[in-house]
């Protein structure tokens, strides 16, 4: 009799509705059992959820029902990243308002993540733009402010000239506004900045503590930090026109020990000394004004074309006493160091090119160990690497390390202007954090500007800053600002009329602390402190890796401002970090060139291949490269539209069985239908077996069939355990399909077994227990319905996973490699515990070794035990 085919359909939806009405996920505070927490990144609500979620959230899912299983108070939650730009851009396009474009999205996303069957507490779900959640965003933003967290000072924007508007860097494209097409300008606006850098080098060294983060991340976060050691020199001014204000001219450089080799010194387009000088010269302002139409990324500066202006002032070198040419430099930034440098051509890139276009001299002072000075060129390209110094005077001979010393102790002994010529300074890459945005679909920043009394932080008794839903998107800009109404406020120092703060935050504000607002989602504070730090840190968080560097190195800041404020007291939010790779597909073009999507084509094994052909009009279709899924490839499949041929359980398998999860794994349709027949075959093997085994009896000591039996399961259990544990998603999968072939054919041939050994059945049983039991994190729905089919007790959500019995671990057989004179002739399987002497007769017996020996005693049998057995004949 044939058993009915899993209908996953209908079984997933079931057993939702099972887990929701029990509230099996809903995860109480006041749990004595230790806790865990598991976070994957949460989404932006973009509209629908993509392949790439379904493997970030399957694997997170998994960790948290194996340690539910594993006795732990599991925090699992889920929420929605959802202010931002593209829905402002909806906003504009579709004339649909940002809040119900963001909220219909969430409503879209949520049924779709329901219908994954995650164990996720729905209960603690909030979304960053409910104004519950943003009120205490302003909360904390008056702590931060209060505790000199927050600065307002000049910045930099990216102007667009016809929209009129601010940009992000993202918005603009090759220096134009990415919609209306206009030359970006740099523009001074006075915006807001959390202070990061007061904690860069505490971010830097903390790093060393997170053991459980990828070492490719926190190089990527060291890096980012930048530190340097480095010496501020200044220079003397001559020449004409040196400006009376300003005799010397400081600079920041790491590499003092190159100081001979200095032949200009630039200045950045925005240091004082430029301005002072463009006032009266303008070939200067015009070169300056250039300069500001370059965008303000540090990307856009470091690809542009190096360019400089000679001022005709000149610099004194502290030793030499010759004079150097003063330039204004494009690629000087006015934000780090002192925003001036000496440029030494010869061991620098940027120098070097800036050199060899301007006919400046590139003379070398570092060579390579062992290299003879005078016949080491660097014409062609600049020295970077370690030396000795050379043609510096005092210095030569000496090792670079040894040359920054000497420069460093020499200048900081000269007297110049009244002051050392020269200071050590530690120097970040990293800057303050500039959350100022001049956008309407964000947190808005609680401040009130008012002509007396300046900037007056809103009371939090005023609380919340709550944007206003009558607003216009038919113009670019911040409606915000045009707001009739909304920006009109009393002050609340002295009540006179005063405007409030039009900028909204950054979203990566929203990002940097949602992981402890999950741990209390309701409080009236940001946070309960003893709740969250009961909770926190995260002890396994997931995402993506193209949040190495922002998202994470801003938690990890606010998580020290949420401590200096009181709301926490820890410092690193993400204990464990796991970055999980993407998911890949084959892209198609039509005839005529375009992108096809793969659900609009049909495949055919030809003689000379897979061909592929468009469904609608059967013309050919080219299969091209592999690459990650992407709308602009249409290389996407929709997980609904998996999860409704396949089911939920099929797609999370997949998502987790081919690759290791932190590569890339490429969704087939193939492989989609392979794991669904496997999961088909499980749920045959479990329905044929439950209705095929007869009924418990009482087993007795188990047989050696039996206890093969219970040595695979338990086997497997003891791998699925710790490649769970590791991360080893598809290395547990693996192990899985194991037990079931191994059980599968234990099934098939050894049925006439079941009513002669009840130890067998027993046996049998308990190992379909396991199987169900380890295929619950990955597949819950099947298991469920196995467990069912099973007759045991409740859900497979709320049993506690099983124990491995520790004796059913132990090898006993052992096989041992057998020599002839050296040269390997057999195996050996002999019992585990045997002796010497029953060995060397099992080895003797033995059909090649009798052939090797011909017929003759050998001379000498050496065991070397658990090794090998050595025969000379
Ligand atoms: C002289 C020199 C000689 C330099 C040499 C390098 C190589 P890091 O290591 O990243 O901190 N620099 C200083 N201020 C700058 C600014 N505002 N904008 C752009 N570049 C600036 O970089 C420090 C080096 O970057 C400094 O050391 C300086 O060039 C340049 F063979 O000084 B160096
Ligand atoms: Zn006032």
């Amino acid at each position: 009799m044939a058993t009915e085919r899993y209908n996953a359909r209908e079984a997933e939806a079931r057993w939702q509705t099972v887990w929701t009405e029990g509230k099996v996920y809903q995860t109480p505070n006041d749990d004595p059992r230790p806790k865990y927490y598991v976070l994957e990144m949460f989404p932006y609500p973009s509209g629908r959820i993509h392949m790439g979620h379904v493997r970030n959230y399957s694997m997170g899912d998994v960790v948290a029902r194996f340690k539910r299983a594993k006795g732990f108070n599991v925090l699992h939650p889920m929420g929605w990243d959802a202010f931002g730009m593209p829905a402002e851009n909806a906003a504009m396009q579709n004339k649909v308002h940002p809040k119900s474009w963001t909220y219909q999205n969430i409503a879209t996303m949520r049924g779709q993540l329901q219908s994954m069957g995650l164990s996720l507490d729905w209960s603690r779900e909030f979304a960053t733009c409910d104004v519950e959640y943003y009120t205490r965003q302003q909360h904390l933003f008056l702590d931060f402010l209060a505790a000199g967290l927050v600065t307002r000072r000049q910045s930099k924007v990216n102007w667009d000239p016809v929209d009129m508007t601010v940009l992000a860097n993202e918005q603009v494209i090759d220096g134009r506004g990415w919609r209306s097409g206009a030359l970006v300008e740099q523009r001074e606006l006075t915006q807001w900045f959390l202070k990061i850098t007061d904690y860069a080098e505490d971010l830097l060294t903390a790093l060393d503590g997170l053991d459980r983060w990828p070492e490719k991340v926190r190089t990527m976060q060291r890096n980012w930090i930048g530190r340097s050691e480095g010496l501020r020199i200044r220079f003397a001014l001559a020449g004409n026109g040196a400006p009376e204000s300003a005799r010397t001219v400081e600079v920041f450089t790491t590499r003092p020990d190159t100081l001979f080799g200095m032949s200009f010194l630039a200045l950045s387009p925005d240091h004082p000394v430029t301005k002072m000088l463009a006032a009266d010269n303008p070939d200067l302002a015009a070169f300056v004004d250039e300069c500001h139409r370059m965008g303000t990324s540090v990307a856009a500066l470091e690809t542009a074309e190096k360019k400089g202006f000679d001022t005709g002032l000149k610099v004194v070198h502290p030793f030499t006493g010759d004079m150097h040419p003063v330039y204004v430099a494009n690629f000087v930034l006015m934000d780090y160091g002192t925003g001036a440098l000496f440029g030494c051509p010869a061991h620098d890139q940027r120098d070097h090119d800036f050199a060899s276009k301007y006919g400046l001299p590139i003379h070398p002072v570092v060579v390579p160990e062992g290299v003879d000075a005078a016949g080491f060129s660097v014409a062609d390209a600049p020295f970077l690497d370690d030396g000795r110094i050379v043609n510096s005077a005092f210095l030569d001979g000496l090792s670079v390390g040894e040359a920054k010393e000497a420069v460093a102790r020499r200048l900081e002994a000269v007297t110049l202007d009244g002051a050392p010529a020269a200071a050590r300074q530690v120097n970040y890459r990293l800057r303050d954090w500039g959350i100022s945005r001049q956008r309407y679909w964000g947190c808005p920043i609680p401040v009130i500007h008012c002509e007396t009394c300046g900037v007056v932080p809103v009371p939090k008794a005023d609380l919340p800053v709550a944007l206003p839903d009558d607003v216009e998107f038919d113009r670019p800009g911040n409606p915000l600002d045009r707001h009739p109404t909304w920006r009109h406020v009393a002050c609340p120092a002295c009540r006179e009329p005063a405007r409030r703060e039009t900028d909204t935050m950054d979203t990566f504000v929203d990002s940097s602390w949602y992981f402890a607002r999950f741990t209390a989602p309701d409080a009236d504070d940001p946070t309960i402190p003893a709740v969250a730090d009961a909770w926190l840190p995260v002890d396994q968080y997931i995402g993506g890796i193209e949040h190495a560097i922002l998202h994470l190195l801003y938690s990890r800041f606010f998580t020290r401002a949420m401590r200096a404020t009181g709301h926490v007291n820890l410092d690193e939010p993400f204990r464990g970090l796991f970055t999980q790779g993407m998911v890949v597909h084959e892209t198609y073009r039509g005839p005529d060139g375009a992108w096809v999507s793969p659900a609009d084509v049909r495949f055919e094994e030809t003689d000379d291949g897979r061909k592929a052909f468009l469904a609608t009009t059967g013309a050919p279709v080219v299969i091209g490269s592999i690459e990650k899924m992407s709308k602009s490839k249409k290389n996407t499949v929709d997980p609904t539209d998996i999860i409704e041929s396949y089911g939920a359980d099929t797609a999370r398998w997949f998502m987790l069985s081919d690759s290791p999860p932190e590569r890339d794994v490429e969704w087939t349709d193939a492989g989609a239908q392979g794991t669904n027949r496997f999961l088909q075959r499980v749920w045959r093997l479990v329905t044929e077996a439950a209705r095929d085994l007869p009924a418990a009896s009482p087993a007795g000591a188990p047989s050696a069939e039996a206890t093969a039996i219970l040595k695979a399961a338990h086997k497997a259990l003891a791998a699925v355990d710790e490649a769970i544990e590791g991360l080893r998603f598809n290395v547990a999968l693996a192990k899985i399909y194991e037990l079931v072939n191994t059980l599968g054919s234990a099934f098939a041939n050894d049925k006439p077994r079941f009513a002669a050994d009840a130890s067998f059945t027993a046996a049998f049983r308990e190992a379909l227990g396991i199987l169900v039991q380890v295929m619950a994190p990955m597949t819950p729905h099947l298991a469920e319905e196995c467990w069912q089919a099973l007759g045991r007790d409740g859900l497979v959500a709320n049993t506690p996973w099983p124990a491995v019995d520790p004796s059913l671990l132990v090898e006993d057989e052992l096989t041992l490699p057998v020599q002839v004179n050296g040269k390997k002739r057999a195996d050996v399987t002999v019992p585990r515990d045997a002796d010497a002497a029953t060995v060397e007769a099992a080895a003797l017996a033995l059909e090649a070794v009798i052939k090797a020996l011909d017929g003759k005693p050998p001379r000498k049998v050496i065991v070397v035990p658990q090794r090998i057995v050595n025969v000379v004949a």
